[in-house]
């Protein structure tokens, strides 16, 4: 008899050891099979968890089952299993599942739309066609890359022809009067391509952003108030996601965002007319719309009064945006999109225009230039505090509005998330000039960039010693 209830607990016993080695076996397989060494490596932790905790459960139960057998004493090793069962329920009720473990399905969320996971066939397939994403060099759209001011109309004239046409091809709603720019106006021809791509948000630091024509943000495009404006999008073949654009811009259900979902593959034309002068952004507005926009799909319209702006010697184009990664703060490797860190309102990274540095060394001007930067917010969790280290901003438009009261002499001005401003200076000295988001921790996340000021120093405008002191300054 005791000889029988030995072989049956030796077996059983061993049998736990061979499903654990089967385990191990059967799922590194089927990790290795659904998205080759890539996901295996971007799953590492999890994996590396999940072993711990199988090798921690059939080492207790085989323990069990031996003081069982040795001591003849079941209550000892059902004891241990109480034990074991104990000390889990009392962590998991306090820290839920692993962090690790967490990622990227379980997050529940309560917004329009899908939750802000990923879905896991989304990551394999993600793995499966890593070879076919295209590596872009740089993200960072180039902050000097602004379209000159509307000056000269543009030389599409709006013809009965071309509106006929426009809406026969479904591009236009309604063709009337009412559908034609106003008096002065154009039809401009604005041209999306939505992508998913590669590239390094810091040196061995690779990110999966999703994009408006390859940059973060997408163009700054140029359009005057009352011109008739002909979006055109188009969804890469290679992405795996459906992406839409929403102009707040535009005055109607969705700003775009309804008529314009593109399958991969697929293309498809909005129009809506310019109503109101100011500088706006787009972005894309698919569900889960915070997890699209926080892989880089933002980017701005400048909708330019009837008069234009008042001249000036140098634009730029800078957007703050927001990176969540599930990899800590310079983590090398392919980092992926954690959407727990989202949720929480925790970016790893803050940046201008794409990545830490995306505006660094890019903004030159001389002395005595009028600057004005078309300064927007991506983000989906900060408002920015934007502001130039040793300037002041002669003109503010707040939020962006113009026609309305302007401000004078403002040291930092707020951009809202979805929302953006315009500021005016004169740079009166030589020297770099660092703008940030003067909450101040935030450009150890990212968010600074430099404007390179040459020419002759007055030194009744500023004086001092500029010979570096020793020391770190800490
Ligand atoms: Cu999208």
């Amino acid at each position: 008899m005791i000889e029988h209830d030995f072989h049956n607990i030796e077996k059983l016993s061993w049998a736990l050891v061979i499903m654990f080695i089967v385990g191990v076996v059967i799922i590194s397989g089927g990790v290795l099979f659904l998205g080759g060494v890539e996901l295996f490596q971007f799953l590492k932790v999890s994996l590396i968890q999940a072993l711990g905790l199988g090798m921690a459960i059939t080492a207790m139960l085989f323990f069990a089952l031996r003081l069982v057998w040795r001591l003849k004493a079941a209550p000892m090793g059902i004891s241990m299993i109480f034990f074991a069962i104990g000390i889990s329920l009392f962590v998991s009720v306090s820290v839920g599942r692993l962090y690790a473990l967490q990622y990227p399905v379980y997050v529940e969320s309560f917004g329009p739309g899908s939750g802000p996971g990923l879905p896991m066939k989304n990551v394999i397939s993600f793995f499966q066609h890593i070879d076919q994403f295209a590596h872009i060099e740089d993200i960072a759209r180039d902050p000097s890359d602004v379209p000159p001011p509307i000056t000269v109309l543009d030389p599409t004239p709006v013809t009965a022809t071309l509106l006929s046409e426009m809406s026969a091809s479904g591009t236009l709603a309604v063709v009337d009067e009412d559908a034609a720019p106003e008096e002065g106006g154009q039809i401009r021809e604005l041209h999306l391509e939505t992508t998913e791509v590669l590239s390094e948000l810091a040196p061995g630091i690779t990110f999966n952003y999703w994009t408006f024509n390859n940059t973060v943000p997408g163009p700054l495009f140029r359009v005057r108030e009352g011109d008739i404006v002909r979006v055109t999008i188009t969804n890469n073949a290679s992405s795996l996601h459906h992406h839409n654009v929403d102009f707040h811009a535009a005055t109607g259900p969705g700003g775009g965002g309804a008529v314009t979902m593109v399958a991969p593959g697929e293309t498809k034309t909005f129009t809506f007319k310019a109503l109101n002068p100011g500088l706006f952004v787009y972005h894309c507005a698919t569900p889960n719309m915070a997890v699209h926009m926080a892989h880089g799909m933002y980017g701005m319209i400048l909708v330019e009064p009837k008069d234009g702006l008042p001249a000036v010697d140098k634009e730029f184009y800078v957007m703050q945006g927001e990176i969540f990664t599930t990899g800590a703060i310079g983590r090398r490797g392919l980092q992926a999109f954690d959407a727990k860190k989202m949720m929480l309102g925790n970016p790893t990274y803050i940046t201008f225009n794409g990545r830490p540095d995306g505006v660094v060394n890019k903004m030159k001007a001389e002395v005595g230039d009028k600057i004005r930067m078309y300064v927007g917010n991506g983000g989906v969790v900060h408002n920015s505090s934007f502001h130039v280290v040793g300037e002041i901003f002669d003109t503010v438009y707040p939020e962006a509005s113009i026609g309305g009261a302007e401000f004078k002499n403002v040291q930092t001005t707020n951009v809202p998330a979805g929302g953006a401003t315009i500021v005016e200076f004169t740079v009166d000295y030589p020297g770099t000039y660092v703008l940030v988001d003067h909450a101040l921790m935030r450009t150890d996340k990212g968010a600074w960039g430099t404007i390179e000021v040459t020419g002759p120093a007055d030194p009744t405008i500023y004086e001092g010693d500029f010979t570096k002191t020793s020391g770190s300054g800490h």
